[in-house]
This record gives structure tokens, sequence and C-alpha cells, in this order.
């Protein structure tokens, strides 16, 4: 267990890494790899903020909103200044959309609406603080109803015309687990047309390429994007012709859990009741809709490929979504005992016992590479605070306190190697700080 003095100088070393990758209004997900604005990225970035400055921390999700497209999609990028991350603006060319917003750079597909839940947590902090914190962030949500609506109609619209409660994807970065098994079926079924050449820029933030994904993967990304550019970024024609279209449940909790939230502020601040209303039944049909893809034999959520109508069985972490959006209490217990289990944070190898991406128990675990297996310290945070939600409080403190263990290093490591706790891939990364933060406050 970290000591008083650990948990003193991680804190400190925690607000130090999100000021240093402070670029006034908004903060860049990483110094190197990741030098602009990420959706999901921003999300985790502002709870954590919130425990040091409420009003920087509502300033990151205004920031984040002003790259809101017409239709109401929050796009995953918002470019900054010029960069080498690829790709860059001018290989998304979203000048083709007629939504996109006007002067912001972003990139033109989506990432987890995990905002109104920093939300509420921001929210919570505020009012802990009392005075000049609480009346802003409750006027800021208060203002800001509207547009965390048209995000989530978006999703439960465009994203699933056909009621299925499920959000449909359209590019594996959409779900924010990249390379995630859970994709490799239907990425299997991705066939790279002509495209203009691209070289990679990732890689060379990286000590080992076998901590990112392959180059085989990466052209099936550009592919993917490609095909979005030449629908116009126009969902309903991406759907017709597009190669990846996956229904996420992931994504699908998480857009049922902010909708729950959505409705409770504004009933609480007194938000339009249509909009409430509206809010309630998106939860609903996104919570039904997740439930309905649980295996029974395993008791985990599974992602439905639209293009061949086949549940992708892979034990990855987002099996446990139910645990995100709630709905019925003998599966959550499942669910529960499933994550502290041994296939799970209790496998007998594992370094900290720590939400993998990816069970080790799987024959899909590779421990070192990206979303296959390595422990992202956001997995682990989205866990306990549904836990915590769920009224499992020990079971919450219990993965709280295994990822402040992990974090003990102060690396900030954007993932870590579940075996022997060594930290990869990018250092300093925004949103594990963050997390920190919020699991110390
Ligand atoms: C592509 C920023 C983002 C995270 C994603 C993570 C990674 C990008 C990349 O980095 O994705 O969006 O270039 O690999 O997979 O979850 O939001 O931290």
């Amino acid at each position: 267990q970290p000591t008083p003095h650990d948990i003193a100088l991680m804190a400190g070393r925690a607000g130090y890494v999100l000021k240093a990758n402070d670029r006034g209004r908004f903060t860049v997900a990483s110094p190197t790899l990741y030098p602009h604005m990420w959706s999901w990225d921003a999300g985790f970035v502002a709870l954590g903020i919130a425990t040091v400055s409420v009003p920087r921390a509502l300033d990151e999700l205004r920031t984040l909103l002003t790259g809101q497209w017409g239709t109401g999609m929050i796009p995953h990028i918002l470019f900054h200044s010029p960069s080498d991350y690829f790709p860059d603006p001018d290989r998304w060319r979203t000048q083709v959309a007629a939504a996109r917003p006007a002067g912001v750079l972003t990139s033109g597909i989506t990432q987890p609406p995990i905002h109104v839940i920093a939300l509420s947590r921001i929210l919570h902090d505020a009012r802990r603080r009392g005075g000049g914190d609480q009346e802003l962030a409750e006027r800021f949500v208060l203002d800001t109803f509207p547009q965390w609506l048209a995000w989530h109609r978006y999703l439960a619209t465009a994203r699933d015309p056909h009621e299925h409660g499920l959000v449909e994807i359209h590019h594996g970065w959409e779900s924010g687990m990249d390379d995630s098994p859970r994709w490799d079926a239907p990425y299997s079924r991705v066939h790279p047309g002509a495209m203009p050449p691209f070289t990679r820029r990732d890689l060379a933030h990286v000590s080992d390429p076998s901590q990112r994904p392959s180059d085989a993967e990466y052209a099936r990304y550009l592919w993917l994007v490609e095909q979005k550019v030449l629908t116009r970024y126009d969902d309903a024609a991406y759907r017709a012709t597009g190669d990846f279209v996956v229904g996420d449940v992931l994504v699908s909790a998480l857009l049922a859990a902010a909708s729950d939230l959505l409705a409770d502020m504004g009933a609480e601040l007194g938000a339009d009741p249509a909009g409430i209303e509206e809010s309630r039944a998106i939860a609903r049909r996104f919570r039904t809709g997740v439930l309905r893809t649980v295996d029974p034999a395993t008791g985990l959520a599974r992602d439905l490929d639209l293009r061949t109508g086949e549940h992708l069985d892979v034990e990855s972490a987002a099996g446990f979504a139910p645990l995100l959006c709630g709905g019925d209490d003998a599966l959550l217990r499942r669910q529960r005992d499933l994550l502290l289990g041994p296939r799970w944070c209790g496998h007998s190898r594992l370094r900290w016992p720590v939400v993998p991406s990816v069970s080790p128990a799987s024959p899909a675990f590779r421990e070192r590479t990206y979303w296959r297996g390595p422990q992202w310290p956001v997995l682990n945070w989205l866990m306990a605070w549904a836990l915590n939600r769920s009224g499992e409080q020990e079971a919450a403190n219990a993965l709280r306190l295994a990822g402040l263990a992990q974090l003990v290093d102060c690396d900030f490591a954007e993932y870590y190697e579940p075996l022997t706790g060594e930290q990869l891939g990018s250092r300093d990364q925004s949103w594990t700080a963050a997390i920190a933060l919020d699991f110390l406050a």
C-alpha cells in the first residue's frame, strides 16, 4: 500500500504533469505522442483537474464543445498547432463534411461518451467546495445541457437508426481501444483499397514497436478514414458502403450511464423537462441493448458485428459494460465476482490486481501490446467508479488502492505490462495523472 509520503509525492507530481501538458484552455493527451486534445481523454483530464481547480476543469469541457459538429457529434481529436501526429488534418480532410465546426480543425469520428460522467464528478467536487465553484459548475451544467443532449442524441439516432440499443462505431478508434481483439473479426473483413501513401509517426515515440498496433492494422485504420472521407462523413452513406460497422457495448453502456446522469443533474437544476425525458429514454434503450448482448455462459456483454450479425466473443474488459450501465442485480453481482476473480483482477500472474484490458486467461491475451492485454489506469478507474455507483464500495476501493499502488513510480504511463508492472507507451500521459488525482481526492 502507498505510504502517506508516496501519496503526497504522487499528488504533487500528477498535478505537475497536468500543468506541464496544459496549453491554456485545453490539455494535450501526452507531451509528445499525442500533442492535441482527445475527446475521452479530455473527460478524464477534466475530472482530475477539478480536484485542484473547478474553473479550469470546466474550461477543458468548454473547449471540447467548441469542436462539436452540427450533427451533435463530438469529434475524437481537436487539433492544436501543427505537429508530427499522424493522421493529421490533411489526412482527415473534414472540409468535405457539411456539419464540421467553423474555425476548429477536428478529426471526423467519435470516442466514448465519458464527458457527462466527468461533468457529474466535477459537479460533485464543486458542491463539496461550495461557494463560487458550486455556482459556476451548476451554471455550466444548465448552460451546456442542450449540447450534451445533442451529443447523446447523435449517438442514439445517427449511430442507432434502427433502435437496437447499441451504438454503432465505424472505426476501432471510436471505441478508444484501437487494436483490441474485440475488433479482430470485423477488421479481418476490412480490405484496404487505393489511398494516398502514408508514414507512421507513432513508432518514434515508443521504445519497442510491439507496444503499438502493427503496420497491417494501421493500413486498415487509414483505409477506414478514407472510406469516411469518400462518404463525406455522412453516417448513412458510410453505413451503406463502409467495411467496419459494429455495435459497441462499452460505448453503449457509457451512453446509458451518462444519459442517466444528465437527466439527474438536469432535474436537480431545472433543465428543460422534455430534454430530461429524452435523456431518460436514451438511457433505458441503451441499457436494454447492452443487457441483451450478455452471453449467459460467460456473463460478459458482447459487441455485435452489424455486417455479419454475429456477436463477438472476446474476453475483453468491455464485457463488463453492464457494471457501467447497471440494470440487473444478479448479473451485476456475477460481474463483480468475475472481475475480482481469478480470470481477471485476481489472476495469479498479475503484478497488481488492476483491471487488464483482456483476461490473462484468454488465448487473445498479449501482455505488451496496447489494448490486447496491458492495464490502462483509466479503465481501472471506470470500473471502480461503476462499482462504487452500484453500492459495491469495498470492491471499488480494492481497485482504487491497487490502481494507486501501480502508479507509485509517478511515471503516469499510458499503459502497464500486467505481469511485471513495467510502464509502456507514452509517459506523463494526462489521463493517467488525472485519475491518480481523483483516486487521491
Ligand atoms: C488514436 C489519446 C488516445 C486515446 C485512445 C488510445 C490512443 C490514438 C492513437 O491514444 O489512440 O485515437 O493514435 O493510437 O487508443 O484510447 O484516446 O490518448
